[in-house]
């Protein structure tokens, strides 16, 4: 089994010096040593930003796909072969600007993958534009007058679409962001956890002196993840920040609610014998 240090490549990353995703990579990597996952049974899905560009620094398999695009991915890759372990890193731009509509549609259909966001609350990669969590006023290039929307708020946003393991963690708490991560493998169904993120060049308002401010464990007051109108509360709590894992509830994931799955993963079954001529005669 590999420690946490031997999920290293032999790529350093290229983050600025003191971003908070140096403290995600390190809790995802002690995350897959502690629950002594195997390299080869693990596939990380990658989003595009400066979060996706950990793509060559966690060694197990890996994909680097579109911008907004890592979720349906990182489905097919489940689907495909349910036997593996399927984490997606992916920012705030990318799951909850472009990627949405995936975003929404995982947590319905329950989809048993990892979401790890990197909730920087800016577009970190293409220098500096607002992202849908960005605070309202945030200036920005792209908003030099500030930010009229209101902010996504992803846990209660999560909990709305109905699902099954929502957590908040804190970069700059790599050991508590190390269990929310396992917790979340662990889950049968559709894992969220948002991670507060410090983009320490290009938000300046949201920065880890600000975070410190306002963080606490959730579980440190008692707080039990079975009541949805009480995890809701917490989501919106505004001069506070709650972490921990905030809402979980057992349901069927969706491989696991086929039949044709029953029998084992799709790539171990055999592909001989099977007669799509009739369904092709449909299309030609
Ligand atoms: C389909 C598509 N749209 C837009 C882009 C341009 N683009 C690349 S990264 C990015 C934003 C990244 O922000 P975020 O997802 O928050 O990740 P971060 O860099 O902050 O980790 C954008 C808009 C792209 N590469 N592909
Ligand atoms: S731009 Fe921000 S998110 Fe990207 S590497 Fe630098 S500090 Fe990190
Ligand atoms: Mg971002």
């Amino acid at each position: 089994m590999l420690k946490g240090q031997d999920f290293n490549t032999t790529y350093q990353p290229t983050w600025c010096p003191g971003c908070g995703d140096f403290g995600i990579w390190t809790a995802l990597k002690t995350a897959l040593d502690e629950l002594q996952l195997d390299p080869h049974n693990v596939v990380v899905v990658y989003g595009i930003g400066c979060s996706g560009n950990m793509a060559n620094n966690v060694k197990t398999y890996a994909f680097h796909g579109l911008h907004g695009r890592p979720i349906p991915v990182a489905e097919g890759i489940k689907l495909a072969n349910h036997d593996l372990t399927v984490i997606i890193i992916a920012g705030d731009g990318d799951t909850y600007g472009e990627g949405m509509n995936h975003f929404i549609s995982s947590i319905r259909g329950n989809h048993d993958v990892t979401l790890i966001v990197h909730d920087n609350q800016v577009y970190g990669l293409t220098t500096g534009q607002t992202s849908p969590t960005s605070e309202k006023g945030f200036k920005t290039k792209s908003t030099p007058g500030g930010v009229i929307e209101e902010p996504v708020n992803p846990v209660s946003l999560a909990l709305s679409a109905g699902a099954s393991f929502i957590a908040r963690g804190f970069s700059g708490d790599t050991t508590q962001l190390t269990d929310l991560i396992k917790k979340g493998i662990q889950h049968k169904g559709f894992a969220l956890v948002d991670t507060l993120q410090p983009c320490v060049t290009f938000n300046k308002i949201n920065t880890f002196q600000w975070f410190y401010r306002r963080v606490y464990h959730v579980e440190k007051e008692g707080y039990i993840p079975n009541d949805w109108n009480k995890a809701m509360a917490k989501a919106r709590e505004m001069e506070r920040m709650a972490t921990g894992v905030l809402y979980v509830r057992e349901r069927p994931s969706y491989h696991a609610s086929l039949p044709v799955l029953e029998k084992g993963p799709l790539v171990k079954q055999p592909l001989d014998g099977i007669d799509i001529s009739k369904i092709y005669k449909d299309f030609v």
